[in-house]
Formats: structure tokens, sequence, C-alpha cells
């Protein structure tokens, strides 16, 4: 018997063809498809053919409007779907943009699990993604600091099998119980729905300094990482441990890796604030547009294998969710690679109803005993019912791709029609008998469990301070100098002295230098005592530059970033083609900045070049990279206080900056750097600021472009 779910994807399939007809997941979705370009003609949601969108059925005569007729069902109907076209927005993770993509494995995996998405090495298994921030509304901005959400549902052909993961590996605290506390704790205060989306806030600060074990997560929250430049260039983690069985039955722990082929790269925290007014959407934008352009993201899927005789090798528990596996002890082996390459069409059916789970998973792949895993897998089930319904598996962008066939029925919204006599187990036709090992049946592993029912958790789970101490010294000085700004930033919001107070003493716990750094910031009584001794050990893999395209052992590369290119009558049309011309070979994403968004005329004349934005239009924040070629036009930009601003300020945020001709007056006077030598092909590479006399000669435009990738921001 096939179930109604079955028979829609079979005939959505078929109906695709060529490439399509490879991603089952595409085809499945396709069918529940409106399209605007079929000609159809406005009909009612019941198919009427309706004759307006904009007048009201009313008692009107020829010279007086009378009153609208509450008979006029079509306009009702319109009214009526808008007043409920909300449903509640996540409770944590509500803003957040989607994309759908593939996995593919280079690496078959069995050695440590049965799974068919990690060994078979054949298969394209179509994924969705969904990135997020965490505490502020849907409608808030994407470059606040926070953690990032790094959630993907993998369609497998045995099932749905979902990360539910974040940008940061550690978690805040290490019971599902503490949840609600430390979500209220980080969200509005309840009295007056204050800060939205920040965590520089009274109250989150209190439940860090009560809460030891957070501090290992507000670390790396205060770190770059909780100001990505992009969600193309940051890491992705499961968090909780997971265990993988194999085909002989053996289980072994695991983490799950995802490192970004672009490398792992931040904003600094003057972009990021003002970008969060100039352009709220910048993430969604940058991936989005990045997926148009073909410049599909990547990540390297690895695995962290711990094999369970190996449990208590270590002075940290593998199930407590606030500690990593440092990589000198478990290395990441890397066997897959995960790429977006389709964006949504529409955003509410797919990004919003998307519905992630951590209970799902397929063969091959189990929980472990983390106790915050445990309390997930309850969780996000549960938050559906109340956010998509309990039918909320049938919403398309959540089905399976392979046949469902139970006995569950009925409830609001359901739609699959289930045919036949048996909606009960057993039955006397044997309909859906369950599945047997041999036949791809879920197993849950046996395990021996032998324990005392208590609220308590192992020993282990009490020491708080090693790893946090781990990661600060860890990481690199200019990572740590901004670590410090961050939580001096933080903690300068907070006005009640108890917190700020109790903060500076908790860093006591990590290092005393950070500790004075940020007590004589904040105001707090300066610590002269550490705490918890620092223990002055490091390791790879937890600094971001462990991340960067050359840790990878991947060249230096300029692709997929943006260059602002400033331009204003009279500007060398030569020198401006033969550098977007460059740049554009090389990946990077040229926009040309004018003084209006009409033709602006060269020196040579003709019919010029449309600037993209005009400069009030834009803001350096928005770019990666300023050029500005040589000609007449220097004389006017020197004098338009907005472009003076625009390359001093891309310089403040370390910024390659290039400039070709006249224009390198301009950047030297703008920039006031002293002793700067101006000769063809010159870097000063502490700076980053790349200049040429011209681009009469093209070695010394390679020579300049090579150093504009090498230049020290873009590592
Ligand atoms: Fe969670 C959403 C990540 C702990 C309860 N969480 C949510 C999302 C991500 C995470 C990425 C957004 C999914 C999406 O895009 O739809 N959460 C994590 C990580 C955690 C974690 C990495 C720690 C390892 N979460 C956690 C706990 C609980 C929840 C301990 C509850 C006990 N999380 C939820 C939730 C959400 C959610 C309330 C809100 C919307 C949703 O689930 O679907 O159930």
């Amino acid at each position: 018997m096939q179930s109604a779910i079955g028979d829609i994807a079979h005939k959505a399939e078929v109906a695709i063809s060529g490439a399509m007809e490879s991603n089952k997941k595409i085809a499945e979705i396709k069918h529940d498809y409106r399209n605007p370009k079929d000609g159809a003609l406005l009909t009612s949601d019941f198919g009427v053919k309706n004759p307006t969108h904009d007048n009201w059925l009313s008692a009107t005569t020829e010279d007086r409007k009378g009153p609208a007729l509450l008979e006029d069902n079509l306009a009702r109907e319109k009214v009526m779907k808008f007043d409920h076209e909300r449903i509640p927005e996540r409770v944590v993770h509500a803003r957040g943009v989607g994309a759908f993509g593939t996995f593919k494995l280079y690496e078959s995996a069995e050695d440590v699990t049965s799974a068919g998405v990690l060994t078979d090495t054949s298969r394209t298994t179509p994924v969705f993604m969904r990135f997020s921030t965490v505490l502020g509304s849907r409608g808030s901005s994407d470059t606040v600091r926070d953690v990032r959400g790094f959630a993907i549902k993998f369609y497998t052909d045995e099932g749905n099998w979902d990360i539910v993961g974040n940008d940061i590996p550690v978690f805040f605290i290490q019971d599902a119980i503490k949840f609600p506390d430390v979500i209220h704790a980080g969200k509005p205060e309840p009295d007056t729905e204050i800060p939205q989306a920040q965590s520089a806030h009274n109250n989150f600060w209190d439940f860090q300094f009560l809460h030891s074990e957070s501090t290992h997560m507000f670390m790396w929250a205060m770190s770059d990482r909780g100001i990505p430049r992009s969600l193309r260039m940051m890491q992705g983690f499961g968090v909780n441990t997971f265990t993988l069985v194999n085909a002989q039955g053996v289980r072994s722990f695991v983490k799950f890796h995802f490192t970004p082929t672009l490398g792992v790269h931040s904003l600094v925290w003057d972009e990021a604030l003002k970008i969060s007014g100039q352009d709220p959407d910048f993430h969604r934008k940058d991936l989005y547009n990045a997926i148009e352009k073909g410049a599909y993201p990547k990540w390297k899927f690895g695995i962290q294998v711990c094999p369970e005789s190996k449990q208590d090798d270590f002075d940290f528990d593998i199930l407590d969710a606030t500690k990593v596996w440092p990589e000198d002890l478990l290395p990441v082996r890397y066997i897959g690679e995960l790429e977006l390459n389709r964006n949504v069409d529409e955003f509410f059916t797919q990004t919003e109803q998307v519905a992630f789970c951590t209970a799902h998973l397929v063969p091959g792949i189990g929980f472990s005993d983390d106790p915050l895993l445990q309390g997930r897998n309850f969780s996000y089930f549960d938050t559906q019912l109340s956010r998509l319904g309990v039918n909320w598996q049938e919403i398309p962008i959540n089905r399976p791709v392979c046949p469902v066939m139970n006995h569950h029925r009925d409830g609001q919204k359901r739609h699959a029609i289930q045919k036949g006599k048996f909606n009960y187990w057993p039955n006397r036709a044997s309909v859906f008998p369950p599945a047997k090992a041999s036949e791809g049946g879920y197993i849950d592993f046996p395990e021996k469990v032998v324990a005392m029912k208590k609220r308590m958790h192992s020993a282990k789970f009490s020491e708080h301070f090693k790893q946090p101490q781990l990661f600060y010294n860890s990481l690199s000085d200019i990572e740590k100098a901004h670590l410090t700004a961050a939580l001096s930033f933080e903690l300068d919001h907070c006005d009640d002295p108890i917190v700020y107070n109790n903060m500076a003493q908790r860093l006591c716990d990590i290092s005393l230098d950070l500790a004075q750094a940020v007590a004589e910031k904040t105001g707090a009584p300066k610590p002269t005592k550490a705490t918890t001794p620092n223990h002055n050990r490091k390791v790879k893999g937890l600094s971001q530059f462990d991340f960067s395209r050359e840790a990878q052992r991947l060249p230096p590369t300029i692709a997929t970033r943006t260059v602002a290119i400033i331009i204003a009558d009279g500007f060398n049309l030569v020198e401006y083609e033969a550098v977007k011309t460059a740049l554009s070979a090389a990946g990077a994403f040229p926009v040309t900045i004018g003084p209006r968004r009409q033709p602006v005329i060269p020196s040579s004349g003709g019919k010029g070049v449309t600037p993209d934005h005009h400069f009030e239009g834009a803001r350096s924040t928005l770019f990666d990279s300023v050029y500005i070629p040589g000609g007449e036009h220097v004389s006017t930009l020197q004098k338009q206080g907005r472009v003076v601003h625009w390359v001093r300020e891309a310089f403040g945020h370390c910024k390659a900056i290039g400039a070709t001709g006249d224009a390198v007056k301009l950047v030297q006077t703008a920039c006031n750097i002293d002793g700067m030598v101006y000769s063809t092909g010159d870097v000063l590479d502490s700076y980053g600021v790349v200049t040429a006399a011209g681009v009469g000669k093209p070695e010394s435009l390679k020579e300049g472009l090579k150093m504009m990738k090498g230049a020290k921001h873009f590592l």
C-alpha cells in the first residue's frame, strides 16, 4: 500500500525533468508552487474568479460613496486572510535566513557508522539550511553581537537527519532544564522589553556571573565569533555529543564540524554597530547575492570521533556541552562537503516554516546521554506544536523524501489522505509492519545502564574554568584585544554595580590581565589576584586564524569580496575598467559608487558609467575594500566629505585600499599616513594599502591585486 504522500511525491518527481530529477526534495516541493507567470487571473482562495483588487462592495450612488457591505465575501476573505498572516515567531533564533544545497561525502566513515549519508560516497543528499541569531526578534538586525544558529536538514534516503547547531562549539548550560533561565536572562528584560537583540544588559551578565558554567561560552560570544563578516565565513558545530554505530554494532561518540572554505572572518565592532543601522539585512543579502551570482558557499564537514573505550580518559566529561574536545586530544577528520546553491522561492513557506529537531536521526547515528541534548529532543518537537500545529511534518519543507508509512492520523491541518481500513497495529492484513534492522529499521543502541535516579551530573561537570582559559590563551593578541573591548562595551551597558563588579571578579578565573583591563574601563574595583590561576596551555583549533584559508592549505582569495570603486566626473576610464575587470576575473564583486545614479563621464568623454550607488546611498562599512582610480575627478573627490570619510573609515577598519595615479594622494591625505612610499606596486603590508602610479603596466596591476589578496585582513 502506498500513502498519499508517497503518491504526491512520485507524481511531482515525474513532472520535473533533467537535472532537477536528481534532487528529489526540489521535485517534491515543486508541486505546491503557484507560478505568477502562468498568466492566470485573480481568484478567491476557493478558485472563483475575482473581479477586483481594490473596491469593497458598497451601497454607492453616482455622486455619493455609501456604506461598505458585509456581504462582500471576496473583500472579507482578503482582509481576514491578512488578519491571520502571523504565526508565533520562534521563541529563540527568531531571525533567520535559509537556502537549499547539497551534501557530498568524499570519504566513507563506514569504520564508525552504518549511516548511508555518511558512508555512500556516490550520493548527493539534498539539504535545507537556516542561519539565525539567537536573542533578537524576527525583525531585528543581522550584525548584532550574538551566537549564530547553524541548522541543517539532510533529506536522506533513510529519512530526515537534522543537525541543529551553532557557530560556537560550546553552550551556556549543561542541563536542558536551565534553558528557559538562560534565555529569559538574555532576552529583553520583562518590565521594559529593553534591549532588543543585545546581551549588553544587567540580567544577561547577572546570570553569567551566578552561573559559572556559562563562562566558556560567553568568552566565545564576546570574541570575534560573535560578529561574523558573513554567514558564509563562519564555522558550524553540532555542539552536543552524538553517537555513531557501525555495521558491526560498535559505538563511538562524535562531534560534528563544518569549516567554511572561504575561511573564518569577522567584522570589527564599530562596523557591526554601524551596519546594524545602515543595512539590518546585511548577512541575509550577502548570502542571497553570493548564491544568485553562483559563488556557492561551501563548508568542509568533519567528525571528531571518540571511541567508547576512551570516554573517561579526559579531565572533562565528553557529554558536557560546555566543553570542546581539544583537537590535540581528538583530531577532526574531514570527510564531506556541504554546499548552498539555491535561494528559497518564498520566505514564509520555506525559511519560516522549516522546523528542525535534534531528535531527527537516521540509522547509524544516535544520541548520547548529554543532558542538554536529551532535553532538546523534547523541546524542538514540542515548540513546533504552538508554532506550526500538530501536523508540521506535512509542510512541504519539512517532509522527508522517502515514503512515510504509519498509523498516525488526523489532527488539525492534516493533508495526507491515507487509503485503507487500518489505523492500528497489529492488524489482520499486516499493514505497515515494523522494519527489522536488516530492513533499515532504526535500532536503539543496546546500552546497559546502572545508576541511581538522582538530579545530579558526574563530578567532572563541576569544573568550569580550565577550558575558558584554554580558549583565551589560544587567541591571537588581536583577538584578545577585541574580546577585552567587547566585554568592556557590554558591561558598560550594565548600570547595576553589583553586575559589573561581579563580572570583573569572574574574569579573575580566566586571566588577571583581562580582569584588570575590563575593570578599569567599566568602573569595577581593580582586582589584584587571580582567583583561579591560569594554566597557560594553548591548543590549535580555537583561534579563528586557525581556520584561515592558509591554515586550510588554500591560497588567499579575494573571491566574493565586495570592492567599492569610487568615481566622479573626470575619472580615468582605462584605470577604472582595467581594475574592475581584474577584480571580476579574480571572483571579487566590484560595486561602483559615484555622485549620482546617472552616467558619470570619464575624462576621455563618451557615454560614461552609471554607478550602482551614490555617495550617500552606501557606506564604506558595507564593503570589504575600496579602490579609487586616478584622473581629474580626484580634485572633486577630495572636496567630498563623504568620500574622504569613506577612505578614512575603511582605513580605520583595516580594509585593503587601492589607489592608482592621482588618487594615491587622496588616500595618503585621507588616511594621514606618514612616510608612505609611492611608487608603482608599493604595498604597505601592515596597512593593507596598495598603490600604483597607473595601470599602464599590466605587471604592476597583477602584482597589486596579488598583494591586495594577501593583505592582512583578508586572512
Ligand atoms: Fe535550541 C531553536 C541551536 C539548546 C530549544 N536552537 C534553535 C535553533 C538553533 C538552535 C540553531 C534554530 C533552528 C531553526 O533555524 O529553526 N539550541 C541550539 C544549540 C543548543 C540549543 C546549538 C545547544 C547545544 N535549544 C537548546 C535547549 C533547548 C532549546 C537546551 C530547550 C531545552 N531551540 C529550542 C527551541 C527552538 C530552538 C525553543 C526555537 C524554535 C525551534 O526550536 O524550532 O525549541
